[in-house]
Formats: structure tokens, C-alpha cells, sequence
């Protein structure tokens, strides 16, 4: 980030309707889905599908979620990979994983979503198929001005 002098303010900014945490904008888009799908409609606005860091971020986001849906994060397995991918290439890291209790389960289920489940709002990730339509979360970097 560019350096600010006492005197000067930065001002960084998220598109409108977008939610703002630290450098990062999130949007929740409420239409359904394929995977593939949905990660071109976040790259449409110069977005990608939700790559997930840390706990501190997921708890952030889930809290604008609805328990009622499963919403695509930006990990799946593409077809001829045998590992789990970010779509911002971030490295796959085991002990940075929230999967369900039992999840990933089915190698048919390439991509994941994040759900609630019981005991009550308990948000974890779901390894699912790719194309039966969900809603979706994107992430874009913040703009400074
Ligand atoms: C569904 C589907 C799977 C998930 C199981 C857990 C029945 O399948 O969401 O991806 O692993 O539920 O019970
Ligand atoms: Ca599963």
C-alpha cells in the first residue's frame, strides 16, 4: 500500500452493494449457478469466486449469508487435477480448511460450497457437484485512490 503522510487520507473503496473487510470487497450473488458459471460472473466483474484465508474471513462472510443455502467458493478439483485448487492460484492449505465434519466425501463432487449445518449455524465447507446451480460468493481486491 503507498505510504500517507500525517496530513494525507487514503481512501479505498468497494463497488456499491459490495461488503468491505481489510483490502478485500465481497459480493453475495443471489442467483443460482453452475460453478463454472459463477466464477465467469464474478471475472465479469473483474472479481473471482471466494478464496477463503482465514477463519477471521469466513466468519466475516458467513455472517451475511442465509443458513438456508449453500453458496461456491472459488475451490474446486478441475477435471485432470488431483488436488484442490484456488481460483487466484493461493496454495490449497490443509490446516487453512473449515470442511464439515465427514467432508470432502465423493470424488463425483468437485467443487465446494459453504453451508450451514446443525448444531445450529455451524458454517463449513461441502465438496459438491459442480453443476447443479447454487448461489455464490466473489472477492475483488480494494481500489486506492
Ligand atoms: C448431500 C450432499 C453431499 C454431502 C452430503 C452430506 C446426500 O448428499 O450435499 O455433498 O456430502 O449431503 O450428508
Ligand atoms: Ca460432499
Amino acid at each position: 500500500m503507498r505510504l500517507s503522510t500525517l496530513q494525507e487520507k487514503v481512501w479505498s473503496c468497494c463497488p456499491k452493494g459490495w461488503k468491505s473487510l481489510s483490502s478485500k470487497c465481497y459480493f453475495i450473488s443471489p442467483e443460482s449457478r453452475y460453478w463454472n458459471e459463477s466464477q465467469k460472473n464474478c471475472s465479469g466483474m473483474q472479481a473471482h469466486l471466494l478464496v477463503i484465508n482465514t477463519k477471521e474471513e469466513q466468519d466475516f462472510i458467513t455472517q451475511n449469508l442465509n443458513e438456508q443455502f449453500a453458496y461456491f467458493v472459488g475451490l474446486s478439483k478441475p477435471e485432470s487435477q488431483r488436488s484442490w485448487q484456488w481460483v487466484d492460484q493461493t496454495p490449497y492449505n490443509e490446516s487453512a480448511a473449515f470442511w464439515h465434519t465427514g467432508e470432502p466425501n465423493n470424488p463425483k463432487e468437485r467443487c465446494v460450497t459453504i453451508n450451514s449445518r446443525k448444531p445450529p449455524s455451524a458454517w463449513g465447507w461441502n465438496d459438491a457437484p459442480c453443476d447443479h446451480p447454487l448461489k455464490s460468493v466473489c472477492e475483488m481486491m480494494k481500489i486506492y485512490l
